[in-house]
C-alpha cells in the first residue's frame, strides 16, 4: 500500500470493538443493534456532518463482512480469527497490558506469541484506516488495544491527522518498564499528533517513559519527536534539534465523561422513578440502600468493598435489617484465568456474608451477576442512598459520573476511590483509599449518617461538574486540539 491509495472518509474512529452488536434471530438472520455508550453518542454528530466511518471488530471470530450503514454511521468491520482473539485480545490486551497499566494489581503475563499477534492485528487496523481515509482526513484511534496503530498508519499515510485516546491509566515508569516491548509501544503512540489521557498523572507518566526510553525532550504538553529517529544513539538528538527537524506531539489529559443530560432525562421519567421506589420495596424498604455497579474486574475493588461492609455487619455497626447492598457485577472477560478466580472469590465472600448476617427476611447483599438495561440501571442509581466506587485503579469510572448525573433530586452520597480518574474532578465525593479498610468503613458510616443539607450541598457541586463537562465537550476539546495540529493548519481536513 502507498500513500496514493486513499478512501473517501474525512473523519474516522478506530476502536477495538465496533459500536454495534450482531444479533442473530431465531430464523438465523443477522442484524446489528447499537451498543449503548457515551463515545458513539458523542461522536455521532461529528460522523454525520463529516463523511465519517467507524472501524472495528464485530465481536465474533472470523466475521468477514463488507462495510455497511447502521443508523447513519458507516461501519467498516475488521475480522479477527479465534486464535487472534485468544492472543491479541484476551492475551496481550487483557492479560498483559490491562494488569500492567492498572498497577500490576494482577500479575501481567508476557508471551512473545501474544505480542506477535498484537503487532499483526494492529497492522490490520492501520491498513483498514489507510484504505478508508480521504486525503488529509482526521483519524481518532481509541485505547490500549491499538497503541501501535498511530505509527503504522502514519507510515502508510503521512497526510493524515492522527489522534489517540487512552481510556485506561498509563502506569508510572517503574511499572511500565517491565514490558518487554515498552519501546515499541511508545514509538507506536508517538505516531499520533495528539495523545489523550484521562488524568494529568497519566500524561506525565507517559512523558517520563518517552524521556527515559527515547531521550526526547518534553515541554509542557509537547513532546519533540525527531523526524529521523535518533535512537539508539540518542546523542544525535542534539544535532537533529539544531536542524529543527522534529515534529511536536501533544500528550495531555482530556478527562472523558458521559452523556449527562440523557441520564438526567431518563431519571426524570415517571416510569423510572416509579421503578426506583419499587426496587426499594422489593428489597424490603431498608433504611439505606447501597449500590455497586462494576464489570466483574479485579481493578474495581469489589472484594475490598465487601470486606469493609462485612466487618461493619460483624461488628454490629450495621445490620441487614437496616442496610442492603445491591452489587451488580457484570460478567466480563470470562475466559481469562484471573477473572475466573476473582468471580469465585467474590461469590464465596457474598455467600459467607449473606449466610452469616442475613435473616429469612433480609439479605445483606443482593448480588447480580448479569447486566441490566439502561433504564433499570438508572432506577438503581435513583434507589441508592450510597454509591460505592472503590476501584483500586481506574482510568476514569463512568459509573460515578452516571450516578451523579441521575441525582436531579440532589440526594445520595458518592463514595469514590482516589485511584479512579473521576476523583480529580469529583472532589466533593467522600474520597477513600480502598486499601484502607477502616477508612472505607468510616466513609460508609459517614455517608449513612450524613445530614440532608450536607448531602445535597455535596451533590449539587458534583452535578455542576458532570453536567458542564459532558462527553460531547470532551470530544470537542480533543478534536479542537487535534485539528489545530493538522499540519499546523495547512492541508488537513477541517471538521464541521
Ligand atoms: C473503561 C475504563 C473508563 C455496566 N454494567 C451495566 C452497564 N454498565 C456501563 C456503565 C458504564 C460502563 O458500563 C462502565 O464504564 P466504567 O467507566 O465504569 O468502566 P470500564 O468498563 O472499565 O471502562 C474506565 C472508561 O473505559 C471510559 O473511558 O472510565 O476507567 O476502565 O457506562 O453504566 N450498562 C448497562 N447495564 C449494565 O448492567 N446498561
Amino acid at each position: 500500500m502507498t500513500s496514493t491509495t486513499s478512501g473517501t472518509y474525512d473523519f474516522i474512529v478506530v476502536s477495538n470493538r465496533l459500536p454495534v452488536d450482531r444479533v442473530v434471530g431465531a430464523d438465523g438472520s443477522a442484524s446489528w443493534t447499537r451498543s449503548p455508550g457515551g463515545l458513539v453518542t458523542a461522536l455521532e454528530p461529528v460522523m454525520k456532518q463529516n463523511e465519517g466511518a467507524w472501524i472495528g471488530w464485530g465481536g465474533q471470530p472470523d466475521l468477514e463482512l463488507d462495510p455497511f450503514d447502521s443508523d447513519g454511521i458507516r461501519i467498516i468491520p475488521v475480522a479477527l480469527t479465534a486464535l487472534e482473539i485468544e492472543q491479541y485480545y484476551e492475551g496481550f490486551s487483557n492479560d498483559t497490558l490491562w494488569p500492567l497499566y492498572h498497577d500490576v494489581i494482577a500479575p501481567p503475563s508476557y508471551h512473545r506469541e501474544w505480542w506477535d499477534s498484537y503487532v499483526e492485528v494492529n497492522q490490520r487496523f492501520a491498513d483498514a484506516a489507510a484504505v478508508a481515509a480521504a486525503p488529509g482526513a482526521v483519524v481518532w484511534i481509541q485505547d490500549y488495544q491499538l497503541q501501535l496503530v498511530p505509527k503504522l498508519l502514519r507510515g502508510i499515510r503521512p497526510d493524515l491527522t492522527i489522534g489517540f485516546f487512552n481510556h485506561i491509566p498509563f502506569p508510572p515508569y517503574g511499572i511500565y518498564s517491565q514490558l518487554p516491548w515498552r519501546t515499541q509501544i511508545i514509538e507506536g503512540l508517538l505516531g499520533a499528533d495528539v495523545i489523550g489521557f484521562q488524568r494529568v498523572a497519566d500524561a506525565s507518566n507517559f512523558q517520563r517513559a518517552v524521556r527515559r526510553l527515547k531521550g526526547y525532550a518534553t515541554k509542557g504538553y509537547q513532546v519533540e519527536v525527531p523526524i529521523v529517529d535518533a535512537s539508539p544513539g540518542v546523542r544525535v538528538y542534539g544535532e537533529i534539534k539544531r536542524q529543527g527537524s522534529f515534529r511536536t506531539v501533544v500528550a495531555r489529559a482530556f478527562p472523558i465523561s458521559i452523556d449527562s443530560a440523557s441520564f438526567e432525562e431518563l431519571a426524570r421519567t415517571p416510569e423510572v422513578q416509579e421503578r426506583a421506589k419499587q426496587i426499594r420495596a422489593e428489597l424490603g424498604n431498608p433504611r439505606t440502600v447501597m449500590l455497586g455497579v462494576d464489570r466483574l474486574d479485579y481493578t474495581k475493588g469489589i472484594t475490598h468493598r465487601l470486606k469493609a461492609y462485612g466487618e461493619l455487619l460483624a461488628e454490629g455497626k450495621l445490620s441487614s435489617e437496616d442496610v442492603t447492598l445491591v452489587q451488580v457485577a457484570n460478567p466480563s472477560r470470562e475466559r481469562v484465568q484471573a477473572y475466573m478466580a476473582l468471580r469465585d472469590d467474590i461469590e464465596l465472600t457474598v455467600g459467607r456474608i449473606n449466610g452469616d448476617y442475613g435473616t429469612i427476611a433480609h439479605v445483606p447483599i443482593s448480588y447480580q451477576h448479569h447486566g441490566f438495561p439502561r433504564d433499570e440501571m438508572v432506577a438503581l442509581y435513583l434507589a441508592a442512598d450510597v454509591m460505592l466506587v472503590t476501584a483500586l485503579r481506574d482510568g476514569m469510572n463512568l459509573v460515578a459520573k452516571e450516578y451523579v448525573a441521575c441525582r436531579f433530586d440532589d440526594g445520595g452520597v458518592l463514595i469514590l476511590s482516589e485511584f479512579a480518574g473521576a476523583s480529580d474532578e469529583l472532589k466533593r465525593a467522600l474520597l477513600v483509599n480502598p486499601h484502607d479498610i477502616d477508612g472505607v468503613k468510616e466513609a460508609i458510616l459517614q455517608a449513612i449518617a450524613m445530614p440532608k443539607s450536607e448531602r445535597s450541598a455535596r451533590m449539587r457541586s458534583l452535578r455542576k461538574r458532570v453536567l458542564e463537562h459532558d462527553v460531547s465537550r470532551w470530544s470537542r476539546d480533543f478534536l479542537d486540539v487535534l485539528e489545530s495540529r493538522a499540519h499546523h493548519g495547512s492541508e488537513g481536513h477541517r471538521l464541521s
